[in-house]
């Protein structure tokens, strides 16, 4: 790897390590669960996004965009007099950060712009391009956030460089705070560590190497090594989601365009923005090369120009990759790179008219040439650019639009009629939704089905808690949970989750005949609803008369609309809330594993702590344990789980050699009593959910418990109704 030493961030410590961090690294950082919250948000409760998107004239944005491109700025002068290669950079990096695993990072919340990505060694000079787009931002407001006017942007280069793209969708809104859940990798040091694990990226990270948003273009670990790059490529774009033909398609779209900067070392740049003295405004990596700019840029540190005309969409990236034969050499940068040494000097200088250059290629370009699969594709996009074309429009739609949610987030003029797997769309309700009268039928008839309360709870628990706020996917809605891979995944118990599914299907078809109107009453909508009953039924076994609310209008959809590769890439392998947990395939401890899902449920700590409390005495553990069940009454509604957790006449004592399952013993009779895993112990230990949990277990705590729990119930089996906002 090339010298980055300047470009450590000294202060990352002080930021991301607060010091109780240091002092008890164990205690949990609840701190995610309140992230980005009304007091960090400049614009204010009402603000509704998608309203302002809707005033916008999405053309005069387009046009103003275009401008910018080719005013060439005097601070940092446009290569070859365009600034769109540097934007298709910009919105690439943006979203190339988005894995598939959880969802996080991608371009959906602006997160490019605020630390620590913005310091991230590979984002060099976009800030750049970011501050070129400021009088766009500036002159529309908060009409269009930054996260969507940086993928516009990108969009905008590619249509003014004779690329048609298949369209854009605006509705990303920004945060104003950076991100707290996203875990980017335990180095200390940027860029410092390999991060295969045998070779697979520990857990689920998607880029290779910290501070790279994929893979480090001289080859992996600086090795310049073609097929040894491929690899790395493949499991890192595997990681977001796309497959060899999307991978191959990807990068040699856009290597089509512009250039690498490395015209010195990169000895010459200054901190990054975030360790940058103030006078420079954020804008870091000030390079003390000759001018710093234009022809003395460093960016990458590595420095050649693609094809022959890098301002156009064309075929040449490919045609000079297969056409010469490249040499390995180190550019002014002092950094690995291939140069096509008995080509003629067909490339042009992004700022000298005179000058002319040879072909040169990354390491990981030649990754497309030398990987069997990648070259084979390659080729056959070479010899079809038609086929080209059309995969890396469609690539580059999902790579800029998959953390964007299903289609009906989409906002608007430029929506592709045309819809893709990947978006998983959950369509409108064809049919009459059921009445108020149906819906107390129908729960009538769940409640004698002879299904457990536990069993109901459990299922649409199943159903509804793959929702993720960080891409806003999954969820009860097209009742996919019936669905491969979903109703096998393990968690789901599939055994039990085909009983009960059946018995609902059953009450499904009887309804649905039954009816002369046009009411109809789909299965996701019925899963949530005997949910919603069960809940119902165990609150008035402790004497509350509760209505759970309920909103119908949920669709099954088929297995077409269902995107299988990524259900199987996002099975869980932990979920506190059903006390489950796959040791062997966790990252991080069970209670941090329950955290980390309640975030993606966008649940708060007080959230987290109701559901935790009422699912566990509602027996809803996955294969049926007891560990938490603290009541001697499952499936009713008590607030025994909080009661028993802080009765001081109980002991607990660790019983297996991982510390993950604990026996709860009377202290006077030394009777065993309860069974309980760290996930439900965590409740008692940690100071600030002990503190919720004495608001439930207080005597006065019954009643709040049920309303409480039915609150965050109904939250969440309605997270994905982006219908009803
Ligand atoms: Fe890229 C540029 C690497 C993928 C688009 N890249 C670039 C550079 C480098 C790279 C190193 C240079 C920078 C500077 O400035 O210096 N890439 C890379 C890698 C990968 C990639 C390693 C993986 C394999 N790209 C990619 C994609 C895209 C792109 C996927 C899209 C789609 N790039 C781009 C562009 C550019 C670049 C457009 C240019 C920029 C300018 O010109 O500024």
């Amino acid at each position: 790897m090339h010298e980055r030493e300047n470009t450590k961030p000294e202060n990352r410590e002080k930021v991301l390590f607060t010091p109780e961090k240091k002092k008890w690294p164990n205690v949990l950082n609840l701190r995610v669960l309140h992230q980005n919250c009304s007091r960090a948000n400049p614009m204010g409760e009402d603000f509704d996004y998608a309203k302002e998107f809707e005033k916008l004239d999405l053309d005069e944005v387009k046009k103003d965009i275009r401008k910018v491109l080719t005013t060439s700025q005097d601070w940092w002068p446009a290569d070859f007099g365009h600034y769109g290669p540097l934007f298709i950079r910009l919105a690439w990096h943006s979203a190339g950060t988005y894995r598939v695993i959880d969802g996080r990072g991608g371009a959906n919340r602006g997160i490019i712009r605020l630390f620590p990505l913005r310091s991230w060694p590979d984002n060099i000079n976009l800030d750049r391009a970011i501050r070129l787009l400021w009088p766009v931002k500036k002159k529309y407001g908060r009409r269009i956030s930054w996260a969507d006017l940086i993928i516009l942007a990108g969009n905008v280069a590619l249509e003014s460089m004779g690329f048609k793209t298949l369209g854009f969708a605006g509705g990303r809104e920004d945060v104003y705070e950076p991100q707290e859940d996203i875990y980017w990798g335990e180095e200390e040091e940027w860029l410092e560590s390999q991060r295969f694990v045998e070779d697979d990226l520990e857990g689920a990270l998607a880029a290779t190497q910290m501070g790279l948003i994929y893979v480090n273009p001289e080859g992996p670990g600086g090795n310049p090594d073609p097929v040894e790059a491929a690899k790395h490529i493949r499991i890192a774009f595997r990681r977001m989601g796309m497959n060899d033909e999307e991978t191959v398609a990807l990068i040699a779209g856009g290597h089509t365009f512009g250039k690498c900067h490395g015209a010195a070392p990169q000895s010459y740049l200054g901190p990054e923005p975030d360790a940058a003295p103030v006078e420079q405004q954020g804008l870091g990596w000030k390079n003390s090369y000759r001018s710093g700019k234009g022809p003395d840029t460093i960016t990458s540190g590595l420095e050649l120009t693609w094809t022959q005309n890098p301002t156009k969409w064309t075929i040449l990236f490919l045609k000079n990759l297969f056409e010469y034969e490249y040499e390995l050499i180190k550019g002014p940068g002092g950094a690995y790179q291939w140069i096509a040494r008995d080509a003629e000097e067909s490339i042009p200088d992004a700022h000298d008219p005179e000058r002319k250059h040879k072909p040169m290629m990354l390491t990981t370009d030649l990754a497309l040439k030398f990987d069997p699969v990648y070259s084979k594709i390659a080729k056959h996009f070479l010899e079809n650019p038609e086929e080209f074309l059309m995969a890396f429009a469609r690539a580059w739609f999902k790579l800029t639009h998959r953390d964007l949610g299903p289609p009906s987030r989409y906002l608007g003029p430029e929506i592709p009629k045309e819809q893709f797997v990947w978006q998983e769309p959950t369509p409108k309700a064809d049919h009459e939704p059921v009445s108020e009268e149906d819906i107390s039928n129908l729960k009538r008839k769940v409640l004698e089905s002879g299904l457990s309360v536990s069993d109901l709870i459990y299922v649409a628990w199943s159903a509804a808690s793959t929702f993720r706020g960080s891409d806003f996917k999954g969820g009860a809605n097209g009742a996919r949970i019936r669905l491969e891979p979903q109703k096998d995944w393990e968690v789901n118990m599939p055994e039990r989750l085909g009983r009960v599914l059946g018995i609902l299907e059953e009450i499904q078809r009887e309804f649905n005949e039954g009816q002369s109107g046009g009411r109809r009453v789909s299965l996701a909508d019925l899963i949530v609803l005997a949910g919603c009953a069960a809940v119902e039924e165990a609150a008035r076994r402790v004497g509350f008369d509760v209505a759970v609310p309920f909103t119908p209008g949920r669709v099954d959809v088929s297995m077409e609309q269902t995107d299988v590769e990524f259900w199987k890439m996002v099975e869980p392998v932990a979920d506190g809330f059903r006390n489950y947990f796959r040791k062997e395939r966790c990252l991080y401890s069970p209670e941090e594993m329950l955290v980390d899902k309640a975030q993606l449920l966008t649940l708060n700590a007080a959230e987290m702590t109701v559901l935790v409390g009422g699912l566990r005495v509602l027996n809803a553990n996955y294969n049926g344990t007891d560990y938490g069940v603290l009541t001697d009454k499952p499936e009713t509604l008590t607030n025994d789980f909080f009661v028993n957790l802080l009765d001081m006449n109980v002991e607990w004592r660790p019983t297996s050699e991982d510390r993950y399952a604990f026996e709860g013993y009377d202290r006077e009779s030394g009777d065993l009593k309860w069974r309980a895993t760290r996930v439900d112990l965590i409740f008692g230990a940690n100071s600030q959910l002990r503190a919720i949990c004495e608001i439930y277990a207080a005597d006065d705590g019954k009643e709040r418990l049920v309303t409480d729990f039915v609150r965050a119930w109904v939250k969440v089996m309605n997270l994905d109704r982006f219908d009803l906002r």
